[in-house]
């Protein structure tokens, strides 16, 4: 086959779907294919054309769910631009002929087309998403049937996050993480009957000590009283609200103490990795934090129902990491598709609209206007906020959020070596959006690159000990802000390094990690743990674990009967 790569880069496959949409998995009376595994794989040149496979260049398979980028020992595939094309073959029993078929893509980054037996019958964009849609007329039951799928990582000026494309071959794009790019997420082909349940909205709330549950589906029976569909849905049952100096659950107040992350690892990139998602929340459970925001695009569904059953709160954000205020459309879409995916997700507290976007300009006001509207149009029982970079007095988005959050790197991107500047500059950026907008105040970043292993004293940027020193100056601040009755949480950037772009200011990536990419601990992970499980104490009446301190003289956290 022949692919314009201009048709590709455009995103003109013209086919809807649906997004957002329940999870097959958790359907009871679905009959259901997985298509994971060996994929072949194509790099597809700018003319339309397969580029040669050299011997010594790649291997013409590729995994399915992972990106594609790291998984070569070629630099052709690692920074290719443009369409890349995966396909295989499947059997579709001949006793899901009178059933209704169905295609679902956990995410395609960023972009996809998918032809079956050669028509086209689904496309998508916009990565970190799922996106589904019936192909029971595209197949043959009883047969083998091919699927390819065109996958395009082209980011421009209109794609959700933005980029440019500089020529043909060269990828630009501002945000600080490695473009990865594939089937990122499962592949899942399902059959439905004829009428299958669509959507479930539940909304909980407490009144007194009860629980109450609102939901707008349940099973659904034919007209002889057989059961055509069931869907078991997790809930939680809890009540978020928030006022000008709180945010609560269950009309208690609520102190976020947590990471950024990214969905990032060696050579799978974005690709979903069980092992590494279990690892990440033990490390997360030992640490003694209770909320992370995904930035800075949606993190995969298997992420977010391990979040619902362990009691972590989750920050859920759009893909829109440092954009101008000019693609208002795919926006706008991302949050439908991102609150359609999440809406019942308990661990979902607050929504992100953005990172890091350009509030400072003037048609900023207009821009989050419309965005807050649309998402406040979808779901109104969870607060929104953006992090920002822009100060106080700059920023037009503050008016429309109901939570501010704002990223600071002192002692790092300004004042290196100067730890003194911290307390300041954190209270006063804080206390002026609070005054400004009489709205809780919240830290979404801070941090410094760290490379594990190195050791200097005095501490010394990029040091083990220059991180440690770094977080616990900006400790004290946060618990001055505390103290003041209107500061609702601290994130630090970033639970644990990763890939970026090659950039003359990233030594292997982003080291900002207080765990490696490997997920060991940095020294500051230690520091970090005290503080995450001081907090839980004296919040939360948490129990400290008794191996978070070591034992050195006169008093120690284990009990007696321990020691
Ligand atoms: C912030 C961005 C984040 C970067 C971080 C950094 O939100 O994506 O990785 O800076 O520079 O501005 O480490």
């Amino acid at each position: 086959m022949k692919i314009s790569f201009l048709a590709a880069l455009s995103s003109i496959f013209l086919v809807k779907v649906d997004c957002g949409i329940l999870d097959p998995r958790h359907a009871k009376r679905r009959e259901q294919i997985s298509l994971d595994g060996l994929w072949k794989f194509s790099l597809i040149d700018y003319d339309g054309a397969k580029k040669s496979v050299q011997a010594s260049d790649y291997i013409d398979i590729m995994a399915v769910p992972s990106s594609y980028n790291d998984i070569s020992a070629s630099e052709n595939v690692r920074d290719h631009v443009g369409v890349v094309q995966y396909q295989r073959s499947f059997v579709i029993p001949s006793t899901w002929g009178s059933k209704r078929i169905w295609l679902r893509f956990g995410s395609v980054c960023y972009s996809a087309g998918v032809y079956i037996n050669g028509e086209l019958a689904l496309s998508h964009e916009i990565g970190h998403l799922p996106f589904v849609g019936e192909i029971t007329s595209f197949v043959k039951a009883g047969d083998v049937n091919q699927i390819e799928v065109l996958v395009n990582n082209t980011l421009t000026n209109d794609t959700i996050p933005q980029g440019d494309v500089e020529i043909l071959t060269k990828q630009n794009y501002n945000f600080d993480f490695f473009n990865y790019a594939g089937i990122d997420r499962p592949v899942l082909l399902y059959t439905t009957e004829d009428t299958y349940i669509n959507d479930i909205t539940v909304q909980t709330a407490i009144k007194d000590t009860s629980g109450i549950i609102s939901y707008d589906v349940v099973d659904i029976f034919d007209t002889d009283g057989n059961l055509l569909d069931r869907y078991e849905l997790q809930f939680g049952v809890r009540e978020l609200s928030w006022d000008s100096t709180s945010f609560k659950i269950n009309g208690k107040p609520v102190y976020l103490r947590g990471f950024g992350r990214h969905e990032d690892s060696d050579i799978r990139g974005k690709g979903l990795d069980l092992p590494l998602i279990l690892r990440d929340y033990s490390l997360i459970k030992w640490i003694g934090a209770n909320s992370y925001r995904t930035s800075h695009y949606p993190y995969a569904e298997e992420i977010m129902d391990l979040a619902d059953s362990l009691g972590i709160m989750i920050i859920d954000e759009t893909p829109a990491v440092d954009t101008g205020a000019d693609l208002l459309r795919n926006h706008k879409q991302s949050i439908t598709e991102l609150i359609s995916r999440d809406k019942n997700r308990p661990s979902v507290v607050m929504w992100s609209a953005a990172n890091e976007p350009s509030t400072g300009d003037e048609a900023s006001e207009d821009y989050y206007r419309e965005v807050i509207a649309h998402l406040k149009t979808l779901d109104t029982t969870r607060p929104v906020t953006i992090a920002n970079n822009v100060g106080p007095s700059a920023d037009h988005s503050g008016q429309f959020l109901d939570i501010l959050s704002f990223n600071q790197y002192n002692s790092w991107y300004n004042n290196e070596g100067d730890f003194d500047v911290i307390f300041t500059k954190v209270l006063t950026e804080a206390e002026e959006w609070h005054y400004k907008y009489n709205k809780p105040v919240m830290i979404t970043e801070y941090g410094a690159d760290t490379l594990e292993g190195y050791h200097s004293l005095p501490s010394f940027i990029w040091s083990e000990e220059y991180q440690n020193e770094l977080m616990s100056r900006n400790f004290e601040v946060f618990d001055r802000l505390r103290a003041k009755g209107w500061f609702v949480g601290e994130m630090i950037w970033n639970f644990a390094d990763f890939k970026t772009r090659q950039d003359f200011k990233r030594v292997g990536g982003n080291k900002k990690g207080i765990f490696t990419r490997q997920r060991q601990p940095k020294q500051s992970a230690h520091l970090m743990r005290r503080r995450y499980w001081s907090l839980a104490a004296e919040l939360d009446n948490a129990t400290i674990p008794a191996d978070a301190d070591n034992y050195i003289i006169g008093s120690s956290s284990r009990t007696k009967k321990e020691l």
